[in-house]
């Protein structure tokens, strides 16, 4: 069982005692415009919450929300912002004015930290009686103003159960929801997952993809790194190239990042250097057995495949090492308990699906939401996928709850379908539906996009159905095909399946 002291800061334990400990020397951050030492970290954190508490007036328990690409100076003030006694609230840049503003909203936000170059959205949002400050750019004021601030900022004194983030998950459909996460919590996805599954030391780097408004990101590359003195490389644009380079340059040995982009690297590995590699972890969708195997012979590294959720904050069932069973997400982390369960809450045996329960150190807290009600029942957190649990204890994913199909009384899992249809030589993605049928109910459609090695002619729908057909039990094949150019994602890079649903 994890114990944390009644009164902990995440930001000084994830800091100020990394200093303490390992001294100030180590890099730590980097960015396009150099690395920073712990100590460097350190230095501007402090200068940065005496801006934030004498300039603009942030007290213990303010709501501050926190925009821009994943940057040094980014991890920088959301550090500082808890230091402060804040709670961060850190959104996607890629949010327009709508969004902020409900956002804004729901949190209560009074105060805002927001990189200079995405301003404007946010004043066009016109959260009332907002007090805002930019940084980056000609236009960023806050590094001017810390510049005449002095360091050894005395952090405020949280409890453990004191909120110390509000993060916002649109989910697939509907409004957003906040999950609020505790002080306790923040350490917690470091002292289960980071510990013991993935177990970085202090000589690692980190890189990835996620960003850090995206929990997945957050952990990845904040709190599992600064928890063991490790150095975390933040790219703002991290595309294929930009990964491959930053792995290169800095010799970035954990690197995180979702399955597609695991395939899209496959195809530009044959010029890059990723021999400082030694963990990649694959979340935020699920990881098909094939892509596993492809990465496993490129590179000699077993992806470490993990389930997480906002709601969970971060990763609570995966497998590493020895312990990986290609194809299914693995086995509870350390400190979680996980279940299969009916719609009534009952057990429902190995080997069956139904829906995944957890519980563990972290839970789900919606701000101020009745979907709570839905989300966490006796205890259990649901977090609305199906999966199975074989004999010895391995949870394999099935499908996203409302992914499942039901068409002439067969239930279908969205996943098992995509599965096959992906085998098909210039499918570079897919996502399968479930669409209205006047006869079954629902009809299986699949929207596929191909690589450009494949022209669409009369007969690929065919061909592919057929194709389908030849590797899944007939029925679960798409009976439409519709063939387009790019998914609909979340700015998370979820698939918006309820728009492919609405499209038909
Ligand atoms: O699996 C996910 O989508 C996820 C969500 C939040 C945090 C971490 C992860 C892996």
């Amino acid at each position: 069982e994890l114990r944390y002291p009644q009164k902990v800061n995440c930001a000084v334990e994830l800091l100020d005692h990394t200093v303490e400990r390992l001294g100030r020397q180590r890099r730590c951050l980097v960015g396009t415009g150099g690395s920073w030492t712990y100590g460097e970290v350190q230095d501007e954190v402090d200068r940065v919450a005496r801006v934030l508490v004498e300039d603009f007036g942030v007290v213990p328990g303010n709501r501050v929300l926190l925009r821009g690409p994943n940057s040094p100076y980014l991890v920088v003030c959301w550090l500082a912002i808890l230091k402060a006694g804040g709670v961060v609230v850190t959104v996607l840049p890629a949010l327009r004015s709508g969004e902020l503003a409900t956002v804004a909203e729901l949190a209560r936000v009074s105060h805002a930290v927001c990189d200079a170059r995405f301003v404007e959205d946010l004043n066009a949002a016109e959260v009332e009686g907002l007090r805002t400050v930019t940084y980056g750019g000609a236009a960023g004021d806050l590094e001017t103003r810390s510049a005449a601030k002095e360091t050894g900022f005395p952090a405020v004194e949280t409890a453990a159960d004191d909120v110390s983030l509000i993060a916002f998950t649109s989910g697939t459909t509907g409004r957003p929801k906040g999950c609020m996460h505790f002080h306790r919590d923040v350490l917690a996805i470091a002292d289960t997952f980071s510990r013991h599954v993935l177990r970085p030391g202090p000589d690692d780097v980190f890189a990835g993809s996620p960003p850090l408004a995206f929990t997945f990101g957050l952990g990845a590359l904040v709190v599992f790194p600064m928890r063991v003195g490790a150095a975390s490389v933040l790219l703002e644009k991290a595309t294929g190239d930009a990964l491959l380079g930053a792995i290169r340059e800095h010799r970035v040995s954990v690197l995180f990042t979702a399955p597609t982009a695991y395939r899209g690297l496959l195809g530009a590995l044959d010029h890059a250097d990723i021999s400082s590699l030694r963990r990649c972890v694959s979340a935020g969708e699920h990881l098909d057995p094939d892509t596993w195997r492809a990465w496993h012979r490129a590179t000699g590294i077993g992806l470490i495949d993990g389930i997480g959720a906002t709601e969970m904050l971060h990763i609570f069932i995966s497998a590493a090492d020895e312990y990986v069973r290609p194809g299914a997400t693995g086995v509870p982390v350390p400190g979680f308990t996980a279940s299969i369960v009916d719609v009534t809450g009952a057990a429902v045996p190995d080997g069956e699906p139904g829906l995944l329960a957890v519980r563990g150190p972290v839970g789900c807290r919606y701000l101020a939401d009745e979907r709570q009600r839905d989300y966490v029942r006796n205890g259990w957190n649901l977090t609305g996928d199906t999966y199975v649990r074989d004999g010895d204890g391995y949870f394999w994913f099935r499908s996203r709850a409302d992914d499942l199909i039901v068409s002439a009384g067969y239930n279908i899992a969205a996943a098992e379908v995509e599965e096959a249809v992906l085998h098909w030589p210039g499918v570079a993605e897919t996502a399968v539906v479930g669409v209205p049928d006047p006869v079954r109910g629902q009809a299986v459609k699949a929207f596929v996009v191909l690589d450009d090695t494949v022209p669409v002619t009369g007969e690929t729908e065919a061909e592919l159905q057929e194709f389908v057909r030849s590797r899944i039990a007939p029925y679960k094949a798409p009976r439409v095909v519709e063939f387009i150019a790019a998914l609909p994602r979340t700015p998370t890079g979820k698939v918006q399946r309820f728009k492919l649903r609405d499209q038909g």
